[in-house]
């Protein structure tokens, strides 16, 4: 089976994502996700510049080569550019494969070790009330987690509390928000306390640190709040010192996860082997497909690491999709991301995934069971859009 043709599309059904469509010459076609929210127009250009032109005439058959071909073949190895290029490729290479075997793909990975999936969404409130209200009408719905920020009083513009799906498309340039570590780390413990009063301790609540806090502060947050008996506390400190992870351990049994911004096995290597982690959150997506992904999911899997896949709304249906069939089959799943898509992009993105009572469904189509509808993608023109920074009171950069 031979790769015909392969097609980048860009379009912005409520946000940017990119697509690879590769068409082969018994008629199958694949799709892959290669967005990299901010900076969708490199790695468009990464894919049609430099990885299409080498792909038409290739083998669909040979994902693991192809894969091989361009991580080697690079040269410069790594990076969310590159290995979100990959990835299209490889996704949408695993999407032919499954349709060619007239198998939903999770069958091809090794079969299901689950019928559906624990899934956790987000309850973002301006006050503690708020929030409050959204954790009650999530878990009424039937969700059996749920992560939860919460606007912190004395800081503008907080991470996490944004209008669903449409989480910072400023477009002319980022917008600066304020940080301040002291405020927040005597808020966030009163938020659960709150939590915990009115729902007890049989709902699994997260959060995301959002990689704000050195590892001495994470260290002594994640002790404070082991009363709370968090599902997880996730990335407390950026993760580019592996080893900072270390003080964290040793301080607290708060369950941790990170990794939506690794790319690669290499940037969790250490985090794993020395179980410095609890979850790792690494996508299909931005950290090589599913070739990759299961490589790192095997790794942890040695070390009690669960997976924890990415799900927010600024990657494609397409990523979910490869997502839930990966999560179906890998034996140490932990808990899948679901942040909603806006309508448009569902629109654009017919599926077969689904979501009920608060679990996910990877639906039984053959391939990833997700589609591109290239005329309604037209509608939606590419815009450029930022994801926020953030700086201290004295104008710092900070984490955002
Ligand atoms: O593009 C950045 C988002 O994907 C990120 O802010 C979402 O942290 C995130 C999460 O846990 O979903
Ligand atoms: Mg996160």
């Amino acid at each position: 089976m031979k790769i015909t043709n392969a097609k980048v599309i860009v379009c912005s059904p409520g946000r940017n994502f990119v697509t690879l469509k590769i068409e082969t010459d018994d008629g199958i076609y694949g799709i892959g996700d290669a967005t990299v929210n901010g900076r969708e127009l490199a790695v468009a250009s990464y894919l049609q510049d430099h990885l299409v032109p080498c792909l038409i005439g290739r083998d669909a058959s040979q994902i693991e080569d192809i894969w091989q071909y361009f991580y080697k073949g690079a040269y410069w190895r790594r990076g969310p550019i590159t290995m979100a290029a990959i990835a299209a490729v490889d996704v949408a290479l695993w999407d032919i494969k499954a349709k060619a075997a007239n198998m939903p793909l999770y069958q091809l990975l090794g079969g299901a070790s689950r019928t559906h999936m624990l899934a956790y969404t987000h309850a973002n409130g301006e006050t503690i009330e708020e929030t409050v209200d959204k954790v009650a009408a999530f878990k009424e719905e039937g969700w059996k987690a749920i992560r939860v920020q919460s606007a912190v009083p004395g800081l503008p513009v907080t991470y996490g509390v944004e209008k669903v799906g449409s989480l910072a498309q400023a477009e002319d340039k980022p917008r600066e928000t304020l940080w301040d570590t002291p405020t927040y780390l005597r808020f966030l413990p009163k938020l659960l306390d709150h939590l915990r009063d009115r729902f007890g301790y049989d709902l699994h609540l997260l959060h995301d640190v959002h990689h704000r806090l050195t590892p001495q502060e994470a260290a002594a947050l994640a002790k404070e709040v082991e009363r709370h008996r968090l599902f997880w506390l996730e990335d407390a400190v950026p993760a580019e010192n592996q080893e900072s992870f270390r003080l964290i351990r040793q301080h607290s049994t708060t369950p941790l996860a990170l990794g939506e911004v690794f790319n690669s096995i290499h940037d969790c290597r250490q985090l794993i082997q020395e179980q410095l982690i609890d979850y790792i959150r690494t996508t299909p997506l931005h950290a090589g497909g599913i070739t990759h992904v299961r490589r790192i999911a095997d790794l942890a899997g040695l070390y009690h690491i669960r997976t924890a896949c990415h799900g927010a709304a600024d990657m494609s249906p397409i990523t979910m999709g490869a997502a839930l069939h990966f999560d179906r089959w890998v034996p140490n799943f932990g808990i899948q991301e679901y942040a909603f898509h806006p309508d448009e992009a569902k629109n654009v993105f017919p599926h077969e995934w689904h979501l009920k009572d608060g679990q996910l469904y990877s639906g039984e189509k053959p391939g990833h069971g997700v589609d591109i509808d290239e005329k309604a993608a037209e509608k939606y023109p590419y815009r450029r859009a930022y994801l926020d920074v953030a700086r201290l009171s004295d104008g710092t950069m900070w984490s955002w």
